[in-house]
């Protein structure tokens, strides 16, 4: 299609190169949105990048047989250690699709009725650990212990193997601040200074790369050292399941490359997303006492309850408000979109086949179909009234397409029960009177988050 000149649209240019990297470069690129508006080019160092946040482009984007997933700079620079792992892999690697479809009933229905057992002894681990604190009376680090839970889950519930993360004191299973430093890298390459010299900072991130290498083997070497031939976990269909359409498996150098991808991106963003639910929970008492009336209506005044996998989903309120910290907070908080051919992004704006395009997924959760107020905690948004007046587009937290999050069951599941049962058992006070401050390590967190615990009585 042609367009005349008058068709075409600019977009406005915002050079940032002034500025620098920045280590909140998601919370400037908010910033940058608000003040230029949907669509703006954002340059840095002299490399350009195009964002979008309406919900009428982005509808436009998640049309997939005009668009597919892109995989941009940020990604580039996980596949330095992820390769063509699920999450970065190109969309025409054949072991994209091939681990797709191997591991795919990995997050069926009856694998999250599976991990059930698994992801409930985690939550106990966690509470516990928050016992021993109400106890003494010491604030909980929430990020800080929502990523111990999240990281032991995935590695029993998806590999049978434990990373005993409650019983390492202050410290983490090294794996996670190896991750950490890795994503940070990939972040803060984005915002180099070109003329610098980043010698120091790869050969530091090459020996976490090779540090997490060795975990993963450690992982996959404790499965068959074991015997194990099961291939009802994701380990065990990554190890020994046969494509469905050639009788091959994975081969060695891929199951390396899926091992890290899960156990990375199977616990840091959900870790995230509990503790922004539980921000909110602690700041708004109306909606953490409907959360608690809905557990107290499930599970009486049992402190210590046995959840039953149904139950989860009963938890209807407390997945709203999941949702709802989602929204304001997506933990993974942007995503890339192509062309499959040349063409004209809401009839005005020209893009070429395989050009990125960047959604801010925090900003379009903001869009005017929002309403008035799109600061403003509210979980009734997720009402099924409420939802079904929206359009679908304009929440995507997990993504888009084919290419959207295989994880997303698995992430929901484990959180609306710990949130379930963390919300009644205790009250939280907010003896930090914390203010909510969002560290950016690729993903999002809330920064230095802390609460104290206190017993709930059946006088409340
Ligand atoms: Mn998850 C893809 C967000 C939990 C495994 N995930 C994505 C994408 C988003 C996302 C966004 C798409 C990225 C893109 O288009 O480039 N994921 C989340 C969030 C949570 C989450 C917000 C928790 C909350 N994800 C999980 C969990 C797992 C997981 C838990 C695994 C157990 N996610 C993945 C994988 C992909 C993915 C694997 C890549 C899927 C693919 O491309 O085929």
């Amino acid at each position: 299609t042609h367009a005349t000149s008058e068709q075409m649209a600019t977009v406005p240019l915002v050079d940032v190169s002034a500025v620098g990297a920045t280590d909140t470069p998601l919370q400037q690129a908010m910033r940058l949105a608000r003040r230029h508006g949907p669509v703006f080019r954002r340059r840095l160092h002299g490399t350009d990048r195009l964002f979008v946040t309406s919900l009428d482009l982005v509808t436009e984007l998640a049309d997939e047989e005009r668009f597919t997933k892109h995989v941009g700079p940020a990604l580039e620079n996980v596949r330095e250690f992820t390769a063509d792992g699920l999450f970065t892999a190109y969309n025409h690697e054949a072991n994209w699709a091939k681990a797709h479809d191997i591991l795919l009933p990995a997050f069926a229905l009856t694998s999250m009725r599976a991990y059930h057992p698994a992801m409930l002894t985690v939550a106990r681990r966690l509470i516990d650990a928050w016992d021993a604190r109400l106890a003494r009376g010491t604030a909980v680090d929430v990020p800080e212990d929502m990523t111990r839970m999240t990281l032991d889950t995935i590695g029993l519930a998806g590999f049978g193997y434990d990373f005993e993360s409650f019983t390492r004191g202050d410290d983490h299973h090294p794996f996670v601040a190896a991750m950490v430093r890795c994503l940070d890298w990939s972040m803060n390459k984005l915002g180099r200074d070109p003329d610098a010299d980043h010698t120091a900072e790869d050969e530091a991130f090459r020996a976490d790369a090779a540090f997490l290498a060795t975990v993963v083997d450690d992982v996959v070497g404790a499965r068959t050292a074991s015997g194990d031939t099961r291939t009802d976990d994701l380990l065990g269909l990554m190890l020994g399941a046969p494509h469905p359409a050639d009788g091959t498996t994975l081969d060695a150098a891929n199951i390396r490359n899926q091992v890290i991808t899960f156990l990375i991106a199977g616990h840091e963003t959900t870790s995230g997303a509990l503790s922004f639910a539980l921000h909110h929970l602690l700041k708004d008492p109306v909606a953490l006492r409907l959360a608690q009336r809905e557990t107290d209506e499930l599970w009486g005044d049992d402190p210590d309850p046995e959840p039953a996998f149904e139950d989860i989903g009963r938890l209807r309120w407390i997945r709203q408000v999941l949702n709802e910290a989602l929204r304001l907070w997506p933990t993974a908080a942007a995503f890339a979109r192509e062309a499959r051919e040349d063409t004209l992004l809401g009839g005005r704006y020209p893009l070429r086949a395989g050009e990125g395009v960047t959604v801010l997924t925090p900003m379009l959760h903001r869009d005017p179909a929002w309403g008035d107020n799109p600061e403003l905690f509210d979980p009734m948004r997720f009402a099924p009234e409420a939802e079904a007046a929206r359009s679908p587009h304009a929440y995507k937290p997990f993504g888009t397409g084919e290419r959207a999050c295989i994880g997303r069951q698995f992430a929901l599941h484990e959180a609306t029960m710990l949130l379930g049962l963390l919300v009644h058992r205790y009250r939280f006070v907010d003896s930090a009177d914390y203010r909510l401050r969002i560290k950016e390590t690729l993903t999002l967190k809330p920064d230095g988050f802390t609460l104290t615990l206190a017993r709930r009585t059946s006088a409340d």
